[in-house]
């Protein structure tokens, strides 16, 4: 039987390429930069499978480009870069890739809370200048992450490691989620629930780890940044339109909270100028996921999603399933 055509939108760690390679007939964008779009809506005229990372857009312009297409399966848990509803009405299934980035995210976002809580990265800056003058008592003087409070924002699996995370340091975990966990859900963890007032007022640090939707688009903005402690330090790892970039800048600016630790930007690669002269926000370039390991695993299960799909199988990780139950008919 002859293999099926896939695209990939950008290269992934080798196991996952070679996996796919020996499986599937492989177009790969292999620029240094995102494919553009007009390379890719050509790309896809002839794919039966996409695989499309957080920096693609696959709404339906794209999916009417592609007679042949038969899934899409997203490198990344996040997939609000496809139009699942567009991708219904046309019976295409949209696979994503949960749990294997859970712990490796974790561990970003908590680098995050360290390096703003302890200015690593103005530590790091002034050391590379040549103008640190020595051991001072006063000197960058950052704070205590131990015992104090940890407000999540999002309860789902990255939120939930970032509560067992927090455990480890002694911190009081509140969390704030559409969904509220059962009582005993909550006592095993830990943690308290608040609403999202409570927990921006309450908490020392607030980390993000809701998906971007329709709901949480801008979910921290000035109002919300107004409502924090002047102490507080805010850490995105989700995705960069769930906070209002400008309205932090401002905040960071005017000193109405201490810190920020971004990993995420409202239209990436771009980020807002007024945030990069800012030393009291550390920034990353989405590295969330990116351990060898994790970007591998990610790289096997978009490709086994993928794959099940074009042999006629439910692929293990369909965001839409409404696809599979139409297509079982
Ligand atoms: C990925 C992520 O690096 O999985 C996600 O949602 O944000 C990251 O782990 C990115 O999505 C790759 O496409």
């Amino acid at each position: 039987m002859a293999k099926p055509k896939v695209f990939l939108c950008a290269r992934l760690p080798v196991a996952a390429e070679e996996f796919l390679a020996d499986r599937a007939r492989l177009e790969i964008h292999r620029g240094k930069g995102y494919i553009s779009r007009r390379a890719l809506m050509l790309a896809v005229r002839t794919a039966e499978g996409l695989i499309p990372t957080v920096a693609n857009l696959v709404d339906s312009e794209l999916m009417d480009a592609a007679p042949r297409l038969r899934v899409i399966a997203n490198y990344g848990v996040g997939y609000d870069n496809i139009d699942t509803d567009a991708a219904a009405a046309r019976g295409l299934p949209v696979t994503n890739t949960p749990g294997v980035l859970t712990e490796t995210t974790a561990d970003l976002a908590w680098t995050l809370v360290m390096a703003s809580a302890r200015r690593v990265g103005e530590g790091d800056r002034l050391v590379r200048s040549g103008r640190w003058e020595g051991w001072q008592p006063t000197q960058m003087l950052g704070q205590d992450i131990h015992g104090r409070t940890l407000g999540i924002l999002g309860m789902g699996r990255i939120g939930a490691a970032m509560a067992r995370r927090a455990r480890g340091f002694g911190m009081k975990i509140l969390y704030h989620d559409i969904k509220r966990l059962s009582v005993r859900a909550e006592r095993v963890a830990g943690m308290r629930y608040a609403s999202l007032q409570g927990l921006l007022k309450r908490s020392d640090f607030v980390s993000v780890h809701t998906p971007l939707t329709g709901n949480t688009h801008h979910l921290i903005g000035a109002g919300e940044l107004r409502l924090m402690k002047p102490t507080a330090i805010l850490v995105n790892t989700s995705r960069g339109p769930v906070v209002d970039e400008k309205a932090l800048a401002a905040a960071l600016k005017g000193g109405r909270i201490a810190a920020a630790g971004l990993d995420v930007f409202e239209r990436e690669p771009a980020v807002e100028p007024a945030l990069r002269k800012l030393e009291n926000v550390v920034l990353l370039p989405h590295l969330g996921s990116a351990s060898v390991e994790t970007r591998t695993a990610m790289g096997l299960l978009a490709a086994k999603n993928c794959l099940a799909a074009l042999a006629g199988r439910k692929p293990p990780n369909l965001v839409n399933s409404e696809t599979w139950r139409g297509r079982r008919k």
